[in-house]
């Protein structure tokens, strides 16, 4: 039972055969916002990211590389960590497979599953995908290669075998009473259906290569990396120690996977934890699959995306805000040129950027650059202070799916509303027509930034957290607490500072 107020949340770990791309962005991305979110929210939460770096795919990368496995990995692990500072992600731990403890947490977990008396020896002789590092069997295969496309080749070997078939019923039964355990609920369907189609024992030894965790007793083994890298979940609570660190934060409540690796984390996985008397984590979400341009990302096509090259062009939160907006999280998304500068112009150029300049530089000429102080609330100030106070709890929920796509919308629709309410309650006229009631209309909308800019801190931090510098707001004063109703707004009579763009227009450079 982990604490009542504990998040963890955690990424894949990632295989180091190559350098990071947007699809590892994308999941890591989704991650940090949830837990910056939560963190805001008055929760402990704990983000676990890291690298996956035994098995044979990373050991032939390396060998083709002409350099051992450990410099190879060591050398692609930190383009990871590196990736990571770029896209200014808030991690708590980053754990890479070939660390000490890591080992330590996987030959344990081993222990338990042969105690369990779920590990027996036999041989295997099947088809093995060194690209999906995956067994398959031979009915799974389509035109001689994986159901993914990926080449597979005939492996026999001796190998250690865990009873994956004896777990079936026990699965499906857990999947029964943890209704949400996989989301969204289509992929959560396929998962029962291939449960329910049978399971295989899983071959989770391998022994014609050595790079990878040995099998306690049975040196001439290594393990199966997807047992091996599964592990990292409890490894980097400290496992096979089960107080501190693991009884605060496990089980987990969120797993996030892109969907090609959910069958890992909805099957094997909860098996090896109640063969191990583990509890199963909380959710595993899957995510979908970006594409460009409507095509698969592959090198042969050399048109895959680099995360350095979004954030150059169109900025480091236009990336971030595209990345959660523009596709509902757990559907495919394609990504194009014109779709990211339409998010970057529109919804952030001219909805909120131009919402908070315009508001800002009306304070700033109009009220003597200082917070100013409102009169009596018009019905149209209330409503608007109300849709920005109802945003949290909107927020919360989407958020708990996951759903950050939503959580957007939602703050989108209130500052779609503060540009309809500028607009109408026209200020510039009020000025001369009636300042009093300009002051409060102002104050209305200042209250209504701050709201909003600390909501978006989870989805673009750099970007809110200069928003809310501008609106006076203290570093100690901008979680979720601050939005209570009762939480006071802005101090009247604070000096602002000087107004400055937050979201720029993305020109489009002649070539
Ligand atoms: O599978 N669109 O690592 P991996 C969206 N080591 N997400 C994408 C993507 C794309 N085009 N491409 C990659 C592994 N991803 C294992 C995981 S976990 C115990 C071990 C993301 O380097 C997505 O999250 O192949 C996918 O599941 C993950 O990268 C695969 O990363």
């Amino acid at each position: 039972m982990a604490a009542a107020d504990a998040y963890y949340v955690t990424t894949p770990i990632y295989y180091v055969n190559d350098s990071p791309h947007i699809g590892h962005a994308y999941t890591t991305l989704a991650c940090d916002a949830l837990a910056r979110f939560m963190r805001l929210d008055g929760k402990l939460v704990r983000f676990l990211t890291g690298t996956d770096e035994h098995g044979q795919k990373v050991d032939k990368a390396a060998t083709d590389k002409g350099m051992t496995a450990q410099a190879f990995t060591d050398e692609v692990s930190t383009r990871f960590r590196e990736l990571a500072r770029a896209m200014n992600f808030s991690h708590d731990d980053f754990i890479r497979t070939t660390e000490e403890r890591h080992k330590l947490a996987v030959q344990a977990l081993w222990d338990h599953l042969v105690a369990a008396g779920d590990i027996y020896l036999g041989a295997y002789a099947g088809w093995y995908s060194v690209r999906d590092e995956a067994f398959y069997a031979e009915k799974e295969l389509v035109g001689g290669n994986a159901p993914t496309g990926a080449p597979v080749e005939w492996v026999e070997e001796p190998s250690y075998f865990f009873k994956l078939s004896a777990w079936q019923d026990r699965l499906l039964d857990y999947y029964d009473r943890h209704l949400d355990f996989v989301l969204p609920q289509a992929r959560f369907n396929e998962v029962k259906s291939f449960v329910k189609g049978g399971l295989q024992d899983l071959s989770v030894s391998r022994t014609t290569f050595d790079w990878g965790v040995p099998v306690p007793g049975d040196p001439d083994h290594v393990m199966y990396v997807w047992l091996d890298a599964l592990t990292n979940y409890i490894a980097a609570l400290g496992y096979p120690d089960t107080e501190g660190a693991y009884e605060t934060f496990w089980p987990a409540d969120l797993h996030v996977v892109g969907k090609d690796i959910l069958r890992f984390h909805a099957v094997y996985w909860p098996a090896f934890l109640m063969s191990a008397g583990l509890e199963p984590p909380v959710r595993v979400f899957a995510h979908g699959w970006w594409t460009k341009d409507g095509q698969k990302m592959s090198k042969s096509l050399g048109n895959i995306i680099d995360p350095y090259a979004l954030i150059d062009t169109y900025g480091l939160d236009q990336t971030r805000y595209f990345l959660l907006r523009e596709v509902p999280f757990g559907n495919d998304g394609d990504f194009s040129h014109e779709a990211m500068v339409r998010r970057t112009n529109s919804d952030l150029a001219n909805d909120y950027g131009n919402l908070a300049q315009r508001v800002l530089s009306m304070i700033a000429r109009n009220c003597d650059g200082r917070v100013p102080e409102p009169g009596t609330y018009a019905a149209e100030d209330e409503a608007l202070l109300d849709a920005s106070g109802a945003l949290l709890d909107g927020c919360r929920e989407a958020m708990a799916v996951p759903a950050p796509h939503r959580a957007l919308e939602q703050i989108w629709s209130v500052i779609s509303a503060a540009n309809r309410y500028v607009d109408a309650q026209a200020p510039w006229t009020l000025r001369k027509t009636d300042p009093s009631r300009m002051v409060t209309v102002l104050y209305t909308l200042a209250e209504t930034l701050r709201r909003l800019a600390i909501l978006t801190q989870p989805f673009m931090p750099a970007s809110s957290s200069r928003l809310l510098d501008l609106l006076a707001v203290p570093q100690g004063e901008r979680d979720f607490k601050r939005l209570a109703g009762d939480a006071a707004g802005p101090l009247p009579g604070t000096a602002l500072p000087k107004p400055e763009g937050i979201f720029p227009r993305y020109e489009e450079v002649a070539a």
